[in-house]
């Protein structure tokens, strides 16, 4: 199946990505440069970790995430190091011959293989809204989770239920947590997730023997650990209270702050400003869009309206909960004092502007 997959990349690629990907991960998990070599080592080992990947109630944009990538090393290097036995989406297998497939795999490495689930559960009339093969989602979870080695839930569907559990949540939609509770389940949250993370959490499994530490969410730490807001690069814009007041104006074409356009990162813990996405290295806010909280529980509910404002957020240091104005009035104090008052004129300006437009 691994190899299936492997025949339509580069092998060139995948020889070249090997080592740039362990490096990579190895900084994703903030680990020495020095824990290359055993990374290495444990990514090269003949023993791959059989893989089941489950498809739920999802957009499969987490698999496309993951293998229509424009760093192919990424996927490349997962694909070797791990033996991905099953997965709906790219395997040659289907209808019956598929269905053997998962059987005999899941018999075959019991207590051995990861399962990873994309996609959230429907509980609501008996799990009716997802089938397949006529079996429910949850059945299937049921008869493959307590299998496994440990569950990896990837995607903000699989870890918290996603889109399709938004309010009203028609289908009675969960994630994996709510539902296994036997097995070590580690959530990856995102929509999509991003590679690193799961690269370094399989990493991870294979060089120490265990998984990663979780956050109270069940979230690695070495990716969702740092909230978004602490390391943009847009930050000293936020701190120096220069913000975008309208997507396409002046402030925008200048790179400042998004938190008045709706920016969620003040609220939201993933490691996007340090991963980034392929390689060209952009990230939704470095291409001039706000977090929208993809890794966090329900954002689809929470984070909403996407455009609007945070009605508040923390000031660093302090402990204090203000709104964004009275965050750059307060640095504005500061700033008239140590650069004088021709600069501060201008951010108070700004400010006033901001009133129309956007909630304040
Ligand atoms: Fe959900 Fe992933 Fe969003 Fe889509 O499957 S996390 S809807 S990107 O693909 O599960
Ligand atoms: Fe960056 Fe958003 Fe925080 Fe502004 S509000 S500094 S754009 S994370
Ligand atoms: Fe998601 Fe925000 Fe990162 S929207 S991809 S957590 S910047």
């Amino acid at each position: 199946m691994a190899d299936t997959v492997n025949k339509t990349l580069d092998p060139q690629l995948n020889r070249r990505g090997f080592l740039k990907g362990c490096t990579m991960a190895a900084a994703a998990l903030g680990l020495s440069e020095t824990m290359v070599p055993k990374l290495v080592e444990a990514a090269s080992s003949a023993q791959r970790p059989p893989v089941v990947w489950l498809h739920f109630q999802e957009c499969t944009g987490c698999t496309e995430t993951l293998l229509r990538a424009s760093n192919p090393d990424l996927a490349n290097l997962l694909l070797d190091i791990i033996s991905l036995d099953y997965h709906e989406t790219v395997m040659a297998a289907a209808g019956h011959q598929a269905e053997q497939l998962l059987h005999d795999t899941i018999q075959k490495y019991e207590g051995k293989f990861l399962l990873v689930v994309e996609g959230g559960i429907p509980l609501a009339d008996d799990g009716i809204y997802c089938k397949i093969a006529g079996k429910t989602a949850k059945d299937i979870l049921a008869e493959v989770a307590p299998k496994s080695a440990a569950v990896i839930a990837i995607g903000a569907c699989a870890a918290f239920g996603g889109i399709q559990a938004a309010a009203p949540n028609p289908t009675g939609a969960v994630g994996v947590r709510d539902l296994v509770s036997d097995k070590p389940v580690i959530n990856i949250p995102g929509c999509p997730f991003n590679p690193v993370a799961l690269l370094g959490t399989v990493l991870h499994y294979l060089t120490f023997n265990r998984l990663p530490a979780l956050d109270s969410l069940g979230r690695p730490l070495f990716a969702y650990g740092r909230r978004i807001h602490d390391h943009c690069e847009r930050r000293p814009h936020f701190d120096e209270g220069r913000f975008v007041e309208q997507f396409g104006d002046e402030y925008h074409k200048q790179g400042y702050c998004l938190y008045k356009v709706g920016c969620k990162g003040p609220e939201t813990f993933n490691n996007c400003p340090a991963a980034r996405f392929n390689d060209v290295g952009v990230w939704p806010v470095s291409v001039g869009h706000g977090c929208v909280g993809c890794s966090e529980p329900n954002f689809w509910d929470t984070m909403t309206p996407f455009y609007d404002r945070l009605p508040n957020v923390k000031i660093p240091g302090t402990g204090i909960v203000e709104d964004a104005d009275s965050v750059g009035r307060k640095i504005l104090g500061v700033t008239a004092a140590a650069v004088g008052i021709h600069a501060a004129v201008g951010v108070g300006k700004r400010l006033v502007k901001g009133k129309s437009g956007h909630e304040e």
